[in-house]
């Protein structure tokens, strides 16, 4: 059903694009740290929802993105030195001008980015989904002197008919390669318009699975090689390779292709599944490396919550030529065996948020579509955030929403909050939010006799039900927690920010992208919505994000 779903939604999607041929963002810093091992390290490098990862090298620093779909800002930037701490500094599409998500519902807008480095300039180039859904040419470029920006505004590129666009240099010719549906296709471009000179070509149609995407080319001893993801981003995803002497092709497919999947025997009870979505990287020391999606198989039965996240492998080459992935064509969680590069910490992540002395939210807080900036305001150590009648379920929409992901499969989230002025269909809260179709809630709503009440409740599908209400007639804060483990989401409620009385605890099997579909991953935030003319106002005082015990594996095929 999942793949179908998601096939279904790229063929669309393709489809469309068949027929179309003829805010200001905040300050403070995040971190996210891998657990270190004295030798090697854990996959994932990058966790939560951090897909379709893109990686370049300016001397000893690596800069990496992701794609971001309809949340803002998108593409966000991360910084290393060793391709296994990141530090994210910014997201490359951090103003309206440069992204126009108001078009697209969940797993729209934003797919998969490129970064690359060339002759002091940085480049990233994406497609934006809902320009083409549009009719418009989604393919755009943005640069920047500065990986952490400021990025300059897109240049669109027409005649670029497909997904997960790369660029490659070479004797001052640029040249794009994409994703044209069933093949991978190649154009120059002008290097300072950056648009098209002459046609594009189709240089290979992969090894005949399905989906043919995520190419890069790359010149290694006189071969150009062309590395691509295959199988589609679900469980039978893998990663191939071909190469030609003539970067126009023919192309030869590697004989040992996949080198990378875990569909083998090996790997396929292996908590870490559908790896794909690759890009290499040579470091300043000669080694070569692979970063690649891949997602945890956390709630068993083949689901998972926290969407793609990046992972990383070692690359050697082998007699004939062709790269070997970690030794044997398939990954773990634990890559403790792995001789890295010198390992560079970065600091802690900032997981406790307040808005006290000019504090605001990270680089790491996200919105759906093109947030109204004016519902977000900083006053009295608080952030604020004004109601709207958009609610969190409006499709293409942009509610008064603001989210974080979940990093963990083992974690807490505790915030405090209060709601002001609020009048019967009044309701702010903390949401476990999928996307606009599954999500789960613990709110504070407004009652018709001017008083508040606190609300469980889920939307799934067409499924929305209220699970619990308690009396609450005070308009104090509340603190509302969620405690998280792989199977579920139990919430509980305090008013003293010391004894929390439990309200509920729902699945986490159902909120999975295999239950809702999508590119995306879980995140916890604050949402306040209303009625028409709703004034309510959720005052928001802190957020606690705890990581907990690191996840111990179950088996992928559950034995019971
Ligand atoms: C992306 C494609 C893919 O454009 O899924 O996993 C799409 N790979 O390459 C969305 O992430």
């Amino acid at each position: 059903m999942y793949r179908l779903s998601l096939y279904t939604m790229k063929k669309v999607l393709l489809s469309l694009l068949a027929i179309a041929m003829t805010m200001p963002m905040f300050s403070q810093s995040n971190v996210i740290n891998a657990q270190i091992t004295e030798k090697g390290f854990q996959n994932p490098v990058i966790p939560g929802y951090y897909p379709d990862p893109s990686v370049c090298r300016v001397g000893d620093d690596f800069y990496l993105v992701c794609s971001s779909f309809q949340f803002f800002p998108g593409v966000p930037v991360f910084h290393s030195k060793d391709l296994i701490h990141w530090e994210q500094i910014g997201n490359v599409l951090d103003r309206p001008s440069q992204v126009d998500l108001s078009r697209g519902g969940a797993s729209s807008g934003i797919f998969a980015p490129t970064i690359r480095y060339h002759e002091g300039k940085f480049y990233m180039i994406t497609t934006n989904i809902n320009v083409m859904f549009g009719g418009g040419a989604g393919n755009f470029i943005v640069t920047a002197d500065n990986p952490a920006g400021p990025w300059s505004d897109p240049v669109f590129i027409p005649g670029v008919m497909g997904i997960d666009p790369s660029l490659y240099w070479e004797d001052g010719k640029l040249y794009i390669c994409w994703s044209a549906m069933n093949n991978i296709a190649l154009a120059e471009l002008d290097p300072q318009s950056f648009q098209m000179v002459g046609k594009a070509r189709s240089i290979w149609d992969g090894d005949g699975d399905s989906s043919p995407e995520g190419p890069h080319i790359y010149k290694k001893d006189g071969y150009y090689y062309l590395l691509i993801a295959e199988g589609g981003t679900e469980m039978g995803h893998k990663v191939n390779i071909a190469r030609s002497r003539n970067i126009e092709g023919p192309y030869t497919s590697n004989p040992s292709n996949p080198i990378l999947t875990q569909k083998r025997r090996d790997s396929v009870s292996s908590v870490l599944q559908g790896t794909g979505h690759p890009d290499l990287i040579q470091a300043a020391d000669g080694s070569w490396w692979i970063v690649y999606l891949g997602f945890r198989d956390t709630v068993g039965k083949m689901h998972h919550l926290l969407g793609r996240e990046t992972c990383l492998a070692p690359v050697r080459w082998d007699d004939e030529a062709w790269p070997v992935v970690n030794g044997k064509g398939w990954v773990d969680i634990d890559m403790s065996h792995v001789k890295t590069l010198p390992q560079v910490l970065m600091p802690q992540a900032t997981n406790y948020v307040d808005f006290k002395q000019g504090k605001k939210l990270g680089f790491e807080w996200i919105y759906t579509n093109n947030p109204v900036q004016e519902n977000y305001t900083y006053a009295n150590n608080q952030l604020l955030l004004k109601a709207t009648p958009i609610k969190l379920d409006d499709p293409n929409r942009t509610p008064t929403f603001v989210a974080r992901r979940q990093t963990d499969v083992n974690c807490t989230v505790t915030t405090s909050m209060s709601l002001m002025d609020a009048k019967s269909g009044d309701r702010a809260g903390l949401t476990v939010y999928m996307d606009n179709k599954g999500h789960y809630d613990v709110a504070i709503v407004g009652t018709a006799d001017g008083g508040q009440e606190i609300e469980l409740s889920y939307r799934l599908g067409e499924l929305k039900h209220i699970a619990k209400t308690v009396k609450f007639n005070t308009k104090r804060a509340v603190q509302f927690k969620i405690d998280v483990t792989n199977s579920h989401y139990a919430f509980s409620y305090s008013t003293d920010g010391k004894t929390f009385q439990p309200l509920g605890k729902m699945d986490s099997y159902f909120l999975s992208t295999e239950t809702l579909g999508g590119f995306t991953g879980m995140l916890f935030g604050w949402f306040a919505e209303g009625d028409k003319g709703t004034k309510a106002v959720a005052a928001i005082d802190w957020f606690d994000y705890k990581s907990g015990a690191p996840y111990v594996a179950v088996p992928a095929y559950p034995t019971e």
